[in-house]
């Protein structure tokens, strides 16, 4: 048995369609641990990171503003991190293939996902593809205290006149 972790997003068109309840039903059916959760502004710079694999694919530019809300009008995302046994598989087979026409009917994209007139797979949830990237995925999105286990191995850095917003 091996214990993975994975980054979930909710896309902006899963939000946009009230999907969050049905997405976090659907994924409970793995008996994974959240370990994780927020709403997230995604900054360019944010979604060009966590994107950066496909630099290169013409697609590019639209599935920057795909996860940046800007097809949908609704700009955040909820992030997720899932933690357990076989975690990335079990969350990308409920999640199903990348195009949404081909992934299964019953799978959390094929039920929900479009292909918009533009071409862009809108496929309403992120989930990392393999271990290597889910790390990458996780360390960009959260910070070591917003994660409730420790995944990986962290340092305590002291920053001296950091500036932070407090509760008023
Ligand atoms: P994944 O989300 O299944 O891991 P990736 O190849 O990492 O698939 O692609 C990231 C996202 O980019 C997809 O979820 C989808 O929204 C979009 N995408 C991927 N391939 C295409 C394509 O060929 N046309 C349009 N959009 C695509
Ligand atoms: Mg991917």
């Amino acid at each position: 048995m091996t214990n993975q972790a994975t980054l979930i997003l909710i896309k902006p068109d899963g939000l946009k369609k009230s999907l969050t309840g049905n997405i976090l039903t659907r994924l409970s059916e793995t008996k994974l641990e959240i370990v994780a959760a927020k709403i997230a502004r995604v900054s360019k710079e944010l979604a060009e990171e966590h994107y950066r694999h496909l630099k290169d694919k013409p697609f590019f530019e639209d599935i920057i503003k795909y996860i940046r809300g800007e097809l949908h009008n609704r700009h955040k995302v909820m992030a997720l991190v899932y933690w357990g046994e076989e975690a990335i598989t079990k969350c990308r087979q409920l999640a199903g293939s990348t195009n949404p026409e081909e992934a299964e009917s019953t799978s959390i994209r094929g039920s929900y996902g479009r292909i918009t007139t533009s071409g862009v797979y809108e496929n309403v949830i992120h989930v990392s593809s393999d271990e290597k990237e889910a790390e990458r995925e996780i360390k960009l999105w959260f910070q070591p205290d917003e994660v409730i286990v420790s995944l990986y191995p962290t340092k305590d850095v002291v920053e001296k006149e950091k500036k932070i917003k407090a509760w008023g």
